[in-house]
């Protein structure tokens, strides 16, 4: 186990359906420490960029649009395994197949429109919060 902090954002859908502060209750009540959070509204340039990674994919055009469609709000959130703990809070990417309990599960409603998005490993965690916030802004 170590401490570590983890990439969040609420995407255009949760935020559209007024999920903001459900989401942000079971993120403080599973135990998840605050040290950023970004209200923003991402520039075609900024989610291509976040999503670079899956540029060559089928969706990556649908995805980048969904991305820019309405605020998200952005978070590093601290925890023991916080990569893994924020991706189990989740649910998998999926909202259909994503359990009752799960922020997917409740919030989502497809593989696309999916509420939320987590780092998927400590090395991406790293890169995907200095992406949004400088060290300097991390409390
Ligand atoms: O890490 P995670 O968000 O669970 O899934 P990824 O495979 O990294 O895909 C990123 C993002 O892309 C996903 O949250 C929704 C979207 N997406 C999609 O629209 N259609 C797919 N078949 C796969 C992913
Ligand atoms: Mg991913």
């Amino acid at each position: 186990m170590s401490l570590e902090t983890t990439l969040a954002i609420i995407k255009p859908d949760a935020t559209r359906a007024g999920n903001i502060g459900h989401i942000v209750q079971r993120i403080t009540d599973a135990g998840f420490r605050l040290r950023g959070m970004r209200l923003m509204h991402l520039t075609r340039q900024q989610a291509e960029g976040f999503y670079a990674v899956h540029r060559e994919r089928s969706f990556f055009g649908e995805l980048v649009d969904f991305m820019c469609s309405g605020p998200v709000v952005v978070m590093a959130l601290e925890k023991e395994d916080a990569v893994r703990a924020w991706r189990d809070l989740m649910g998998p990417t999926n909202s259909k197949d994503a359990p009752k309990g799960t922020i997917r599960g409740d919030f989502g409603t497809d593989v696309g429109e999916n509420a939320a998005h987590g780092s998927d490993s400590p090395e991406n965690a790293v890169s995907e919060v200095a992406f949004f916030f400088a060290t300097s802004d991390l409390l």
